[in-house]
């Protein structure tokens, strides 16, 4: 059994029960050229979590945690995009869109695929989702359940959206959640720092969080 000094308690788990999931740590929301910033955001932020996220992906590995990584992205007819999430807003590039890194967010092009240095390795899980939530038409629950994972562990970007729905998503399923609070990013520091309080408070509503400096 691992503890970790978490906000707002001790957070305890079996490293053989316990996956760690990095969301969304793609070419399009880190890098320049990407979706992230043809929605006007500057990607730094993002950019500035891929050594602790590499570094906890490290951790994981040496202690046997199932490794899940998600990647937003849609088939390249577009048939599991929503009509309301690509017309929503005024970016410049829209999901499906040419962009310099291939199509936005579709599935096989580079821009919707892993930041290299954080790509999955043998035996570890890739989930592409088309939602914020990676439970949301996805095998995510049955290979859980399958593997009596009962723990999460939870990093990458952006905080606020694709790492909250999810969170939520697993806390409603059941899930224990930790959050490594270094290890995930948003194009907007306030709603990174407001989505760590609101997942801890009143009691862990929604899980924990700690620093990767945390983990024993
Ligand atoms: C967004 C995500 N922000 N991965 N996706 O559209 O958070």
């Amino acid at each position: 059994m691992i503890t970790v000094s978490a906000a707002p308690f001790d957070y305890c788990f079996e490293p053989a029960r316990t996956a760690l999931v990095v969301i969304d740590m793609q070419r399009d929301f880190v890098e320049p050229g990407g979706f992230g910033e043809s929605l006007g955001n500057d990607v730094s932020p993002l950019a500035g979590i891929v050594p602790t996220v590499q570094r906890l992906l490290a951790w994981s590995r040496a202690r046997g945690l199932f490794v899940v990584h998600t990647r937003e992205a849609h088939r390249p007819d577009l048939s599991d995009c929503p009509p309301a999430k690509r017309e929503r807003g005024s970016p410049r590039l829209r999901i499906g869109d040419i962009g310099p890194m291939g199509r936005i967010l579709i599935d096989g092009e580079p821009g919707a695929g892993f930041v290299p240095t954080l790509a999955p390795v043998a035996g570890e899980l890739e989930i592409v989702k088309p939602g914020k939530g990676a439970f949301h038409a996805t095998a995510l629950q049955d290979t859980l359940r399958t593997r009596g994972i009962t723990h999460l562990l939870f990093a990458g970007v952006t905080t606020e959206v694709c790492v909250q729905t999810t969170m939520r998503e697993a806390n409603d399923r059941g899930y224990e959640c930790l959050l490594i609070e270094d290890a995930t990013a948003s194009y907007f520091p306030a709603f990174r720092q407001a989505t760590l309080e609101m997942i801890r408070a009143q009691g862990a509503i929604v899980g924990w969080t700690a620093p990767f400096g945390a983990l024993p």
